[in-house]
């Protein structure tokens, strides 16, 4: 019997290769590459490969399975060289000791210095991998594991957009192993959360768990919809050894064979230089696109690695130097309901006291009771709290295993905690509302509060404690009172003397002159945020005209849907409020009469007209806000999100994702000095 001639059996394996990667491609992806034409001519011409020579045919043959079938379980991968893991440092001492450690260390095998320095890198919070790559292909992909042998999660892995398949450039290693950082971006996060919660389906408490979950789907249909990303950070096996000799370096050659690498790398000549990496980055951390518990430094030159060697598992070359955690664990003792400025109930978490996010907490928002309820929360658990930079703290999930048996359910109260009305859930709305509107005090507190704030009537002084002084003591119920406080009773008040009473009064003098924009904002009309009350005030320059406006001419305003031009029109057709605005302007509250409508305005009337700016980082010489407040008076459009229609950036000092969006788009960017020069330039031209 004559052998099987090559040929055949070559191109029926090439035809299962690619017949494998298109179908993955069509069924996993949804991206393919080919027409469904053009994969039946190549399903075709395997089985009539496969008729011609029976003996090539196996079960595995895509002839022969249909599509793409999920896994059962995932096989075990063993890493070709382990995967090691990191101290940590908690303080700047405990990065001294190590910093210590290492050139003692060193010093024994007759080297000074660190010769290439630390190479520093953010620590992501994601989950480990190892991408293996034959001749430049992709060819497994492994979790950590216990860091000798992970699972294998190839056809997930392939599901990440930004990993790629095939290495670019050319002389690959025989074998390379990559190792690098899973993750999921904030965004993307906040995005997929919601959406899962808004279809009933299962949220996860932070980008992590999600990151991890979505990696260890055994369908990998279901990974392709998770938005994960990727990272490098390191290699692990790889022959013929032909890499860089600095860990900087090896990272520069990944990104050039297509890596996605961490754009925050960067080197430090010495330990102090670390340290001020983690400061910089420190600052940044809420900026980041991604979440990190910390920042990684390494010894850069490898051969000093190699000297240093490993102990018990973990380099004693690198160390994560972390910081303060973000969540935390700890029991919810009671629920209670809190009454905002518009009646909206809102459950608050009162917690055994615990240091989260670099400050101690003892109260955390639940949101509402859909939330709640979702999350089934009860008083008694063991919870889940998030503080992360500016945020509310937050309580994300419970520790459904912590649960003691007497953990008690939440329900929403019949009555107003604070003045008895009844409490109304409209249908489809998630948020409860106290029905007592002005009566309630709670309501009328919260109105003040924020008819004073600095976005509002920007009314100096007047803060929370002081205006809930100001009605515990009868000295006013509504904001109009406001401007009929006297000198006497103010400086009467408990930690108020003749001189901050004075200094409160002038404040409010200073108030009377404010924009119509500030004024509908701080009015507080449901679901009139500042957005929208500075498109009203376009579209409005004069109050009575807009008082008067019917639901439909509202609606006519771009951006105003149904459910905000009823909320307008009502507002102003209650006889209370109208006796509020009524007494404030007699009060002498007035604004400069704007430009009538836009479309009346000369063309050259705004000099930045048509333009739309985007605002990060921190500027010196005055606040975003301000920032964004003068180019509106220009006429631009200032927005939070880079976009391609973005006329340019403003980036001030640390500006982050928007900055790097900005560059990959290709948007110009000013500094501080070009945004003063842009402001000078465009003063706008006199009112008609
Ligand atoms: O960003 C990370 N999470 C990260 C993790 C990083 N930037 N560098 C890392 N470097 C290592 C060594 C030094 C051991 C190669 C790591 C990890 N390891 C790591 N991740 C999970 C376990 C170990």
């Amino acid at each position: 019997m004559s052998t099987m001639p090559d040929e055949p059996r070559q191109r029926v394996q090439q035809l299962r290769t690619q017949i494998n990667e298109h179908n993955y491609r069509y069924h996993v992806l949804d991206a393919p590459l080919i027409s469904d034409a053009q994969f039946d001519a190549l399903l075709r011409e395997l089985q009539a490969l496969e008729t011609a020579h029976p003996e090539l045919l196996t079960p595995d043959s895509p002839t022969q399975t249909a599509g793409f079938a999920p896994l059962k379980a995932f096989a075990p991968a063993v890493h070709r060289v382990p995967m090691l893991s990191l101290e940590n440092a908690f303080s700047e001492a405990e990065a001294e000791a190590f910093d210590r450690r290492v050139h003692e260390r060193l010093r024994k095998h007759g080297e000074a210095t660190l010769r290439a320095g630390y190479a520093v890198e953010p620590k992501l919070d994601g989950l480990a991998v190892s991408l293996l790559y034959a001749h430049g292909e992709l060819v497994r992909a492994a979790t950590r594991g216990d860091g000798q042998t992970g699972e294998e999660v190839t056809q997930n892995i392939r599901t990440i957009r930004v990993i790629p398949w095939r290495l670019s450039g050319a002389q690959h290693p025989a074998h390379l192993e990559v190792r690098g950082e899973v993750y999921m971006e904030k965004a993307a996060f906040a995005q997929f959360n919601a959406q899962a919660a808004a279809q009933g389906e299962r949220v996860f408490v932070n980008a992590r768990n999600a990151a991890a979950g979505s990696l260890r789907q055994l369908d990998a249909r279901l990974t392709a919809r998770r938005p994960l990303s990727f990272f490098a950070y390191g290699v692990g096996a790889c022959e013929p050894a032909l890499l860089p000799d600095t860990h900087s370096a090896i990272l520069e050659q990944l990104a050039q064979w297509g890596l996605p690498v961490c754009p925050e790398r960067a080197t430090a000549a010495d330990l102090a230089g670390c340290l001020a990496y983690y400061q910089a980055i420190g600052a940044r951390r809420d900026a980041l696109p991604y979440e990190i518990d910390g920042v990684v430094y390494k010894v850069n030159q490898l051969d000093q690695q190699q000297q240093l060697g490993s102990a018990s598992r973990a380099p004693r070359w690198a160390i994560a130097h972390k910081y303060a955690a973000q969540e935390q664990t700890t029991t919810l003792l009671d629920v209670q309901f809190q009454v905002g400025r518009t009646g909206a109930l809102t459950p608050v978490a009162r917690l055994a006291p615990v240091f989260v996010g670099g400050a101690t907490v003892s109260n955390a928002t639940l949101h509402n009771m859909d939330e709640l309820r979702r999350k089934d929360v009860r008083i008694g658990d063991t919870v889940w709290v998030r503080r992360a930079g500016e945020v509310i703290p937050e309580v994300v999930g419970v520790v459904l295993e912590q649960r003691p048996p007497h953990a008690q359910t939440i329900s929403l109260p019949t009555q107003c905690p604070e003045c008895q009305a009844e409490v109304i859930t409209l249908p489809g709305e998630a948020v409860a509302r106290c029905s007592g509107g002005l009566y309630c005090p709670a309501q009328r507190r919260e109105a003040i509060k924020h008819f004073a704030a600095r976005r509002a009537m920007d009314i100096e002084g007047l803060g929370d404690k002081l205006v809930e002084q100001l009605l515990e003591q009868g000295l006013v119920r509504t904001v109009d009172e406001l401007y009929q406080l006297h000198l006497a009773p103010l400086s009467a008040l408990a930690r108020m003397g003749p001189k901050s009473a004075q200094n409160l009064l002038d404040a409010l003098d200073r108030s009377k002159h404010t924009t119509l924009a500030r004024f509908l904002f701080a009015l507080g009309i449901r679901e009139v945020g500042e957005a929208t009350a500075r498109l009203l005030a376009q579209h409005y320059p004069d109050l009575d005209t807009l008082m008067q406006a019917s639901v439909e001419e509202l609606q006519q305003i771009p951006d105003i849907g149904p459910v905000v031009a009823q909320h307008i029109h009502q507002f102003f057709r209650q006889p209370h409020h109208l006796q509020i605005i009524e007494r404030l302007r007699q009060a002498g509250i007035h604004w400069d009469q704007a430009p009538a409508a836009p479309a009346l305005a000369a063309a050259n009337a705004l000099p930045l007209q048509g333009q739309s700016y985007v605002l990060t980082g921190t500027l010196q010489s005055m606040t975003r806000e301000q920032a964004g407040e003068a180019l509106r008076q220009r006429g631009a459009t200032v927005s939070n999100s880079v976009s391609k229609k973005t006329h340019a950036v403003i980036a001030g000092e640390a500006a982050g994702s928007k900055l790097s969006k900005a560059e990959a788009l290709g948007i110009p960017i000013l500094d501080e000095a070009a945004l003063l020069a842009l402001l000078q330039n465009s003063v706008s031209s006199p009112r008609q």
